[in-house]
């Protein structure tokens, strides 16, 4: 199984998107972290990914930025009806 962050804020239309895809997929082993609410996560996103952007998953430690990217990696990885 892998070890799967996905750091987000809740007024990005772009995490919501993300967001929903996963909850109509019932995928759930992924750990939420929320930039605004905690500072950490937001230096963690920066320091992790290099970038001040989110949506972000972290796959294994690996970066993947761009919501359309990251909902094509749960298609080709983890697809669960
Ligand atoms: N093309 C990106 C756009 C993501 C994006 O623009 N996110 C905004 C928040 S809604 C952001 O983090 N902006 C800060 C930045 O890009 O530095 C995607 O689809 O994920």
């Amino acid at each position: 199984m892998r070890n799967l962050k996905l750091y987000y804020k809740e007024e990005c239309p772009f995490c919501k998107k993300v967001i929903q895809y996963m909850k109509r997929k019932n995928i759930s082993n992924v750990e939420m972290m929320d930039i605004k609410a905690d500072p950490k996560n937001q230096e963690d996103l920066i320091r992790l990914g290099g970038k001040d952007q989110v949506p972000m998953l972290l796959i294994d430690g690996e970066p993947l930025y761009e919501s359309g990217d990251i909902i094509q990696w749960f298609k080709d990885n983890y697809e669960q009806e």
